[in-house]
């Protein structure tokens, strides 16, 4: 049977990649085009270079199109994924008011304090039940000076609307706004009359599988992709579409999205909206099918990127990279195969801290969170690194263990997926700490859960979500790793 294409623009908060999948009985990918993402600080804030990452996503979908003519046919549709939570300003001509902020600027934090004293933190969590993270779409919203006459775009559909002039916000990615009713699937419009938004602030909803709109006649003619190309809404949150693919082969599974951040859970038909899942920090964001994704984020690889960038940053002031200062920037591959011959047991700190946010000095940061508690922590990078990794496992089997108390969930295996996956000694400590197997893979889950849910609408695969997870666990065998 030959295989349908489809092309999947991902973009999470440390890399971008456009990929093509060919879709038959099997879901396979080519990575078609790579690209670096990152903050910029500008002025003290920070923000996304939005002007750059649609540029790279021109020029991904102009190599994706010449891909598909070499395979022999055409792209069917185009899907977008990115990070949650942030997003643009656009006016009523289609202009940004500006680059969208980062979360990891503070401006959300200093709102925190204000939108409780409105709205109470319960009141929040009953009805849009997401967990509270400073940098919530809710709180970022209630520090804007002015918002007459502007739409707010979350990040995929900003370039959604790129792509095709079309404004739309796809339902998974709303759901990690604050403002957004968990239970109705629908807008929770007394919260944004609260903080006095527009009521059209955000534009209408859109399920993954319906159709944004086609392609506008530039944007065809820059990518050699035919003008009535169409784009299709998929788990537009990155987390919503890499949870599509996890390669489940059962029900009681929970999983890990493991990249800049851990996104640690179960997959429910039903918000749980306790107070003791609120104090627990829950979320219960929107899954594709009107699943639920009963999660936490945890920290995550953030923390090792961090420290990496703080590494080589000293190695080169040191002025070589086998300094005397014995800084050497070490790879990645290296510094995990260090921290895999370090001992079991060192110190661990709270992965989840607010002050590891922001981008800084985070090995300091580590050592510094290690000391309050009593303990103390080498500078070596390959102890950070270990620390860094155990305290990751404990906090991994910690939340699989909530999530499946607080939702009577029973959970007999995890899937850890995206590029956390290739990390051998992140996966083995995650076994140990849970007592679990643990399955690893794909790496790209994210990318197949949207190519995956565009090659549903367009008839080319099954229907349920469980038919899908087949489809990925038989084309994308993992690793399993045991408990020891
Ligand atoms: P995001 O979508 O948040 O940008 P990814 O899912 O792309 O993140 O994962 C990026 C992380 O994957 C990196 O920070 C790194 O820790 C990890 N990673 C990437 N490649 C490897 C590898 N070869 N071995 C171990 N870990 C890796
Ligand atoms: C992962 C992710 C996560 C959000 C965070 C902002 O990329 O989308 O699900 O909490 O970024």
């Amino acid at each position: 049977k030959a295989a349908r294409l489809f092309a999947a623009v991902d973009i999470g908060a440390s890399s971008g990649r456009v990929i093509v999948g060919r879709v038959s009985d099997t879901v396979q990918l080519d990575v078609v085009h790579r690209f670096p993402n990152g903050v910029t600080a500008r002025n003290g804030n920070l923000f996304w270079d939005f002007d750059g990452l649609l540029a790279e996503v021109f020029t991904g979908l102009g190599k994706a199109a010449a891909h598909a003519a070499a395979l022999g046919g055409p792209i069917e549709s185009i899907g977008i994924d990115t990070w949650a939570v942030d997003y643009g300003l656009v006016d009523e001509e289609g202009t940004m008011a500006g680059p969208p902020y980062s979360y990891r600027d503070g401006r959300g934090a200093v709102q925190v304090a204000r939108v409780h004293g409105l709205l109470g933190p319960d009141r929040l969590y009953e009805t849009t039940g997401l967990q509270h993270l400073p940098f919530n779409t809710i709180f970022q919203l209630a520090s804007e000076p002015d918002l007459t006459g502007r739409q707010a775009l979350l990040i995929p559909d900003l370039i959604a609307f790129a792509l095709t002039g079309v404004r739309r916000t796809e339902s998974t990615n709303a759901s990690t706004t604050g403002l957004f009713d968990a239970v109705a699937g629908e807008w929770a419009t007394e919260f944004m009359q609260a903080l006095h938004l527009p009521a059209r602030l955000f534009p209408p909803l859109i399920e993954p599988g319906e159709t944004i709109g086609t392609l506008l006649p530039a944007v065809a003619a820059l990518t050699d992709l035919p003008p009535g190309t169409k784009v299709v809404a998929v788990g537009s949150h990155d987390t919503a579409s890499a949870v599509a693919a996890v390669p489940a082969t059962g029900p009681n599974f929970a999983y890990i999205s493991s990249g800049t951040w851990s996104l640690v859970g179960v997959e429910l038909r039903a918000p749980v909206l306790t107070e003791a899942s609120r104090r627990a920090n829950f979320t219960n964001e929107r899954g594709v099918d009107g699943t639920i994704r009963y999660l936490r984020n945890v920290g995550g690889l953030w923390l090792l990127s961090e420290c990496m960038r703080t590494w080589a940053q000293e190695a080169h002031d040191a002025g070589s990279p086998a300094s005397a200062a014995g800084l050497p920037a070490l790879s990645l591959e290296e510094l995990l195969a260090a921290a895999a011959a370090e001992p079991a047991g060192g110190p661990l700190i709270d992965v989840d801290a607010e002050n590891f946010i922001a981008p800084g000095d985070m090995p300091n940061r580590i050592r510094a969170a290690v000391k309050a508690t009593g303990g103390t922590l080498e500078t070596r990078p390959a102890a950070v690194v270990r620390c860094i990794l155990d305290s990751l496992a404990a906090a991994y089997a910690r939340t699989v263990r909530e999530a499946s108390a607080l939702s009577g969930q029973s959970v007999d295996v995890i899937h850890i997926v995206g590029g956390g996956s290739q990390n051998k000694l992140l996966c083995q400590l995650t076994a140990n700490a849970t007592g679990l197997p643990v399955i690893a893979g794909p790496v790209e889950a994210t990318a197949l859960g949207n190519i995956l849910i565009q090659a549903r609408a367009a008839g080319a695969a099954p229907a349920t979500l469980t038919e899908l997870r087949a489809m990925v666990a038989a084309s994308h065998p993992g690793v399993q790793y045991l408990p020891r």
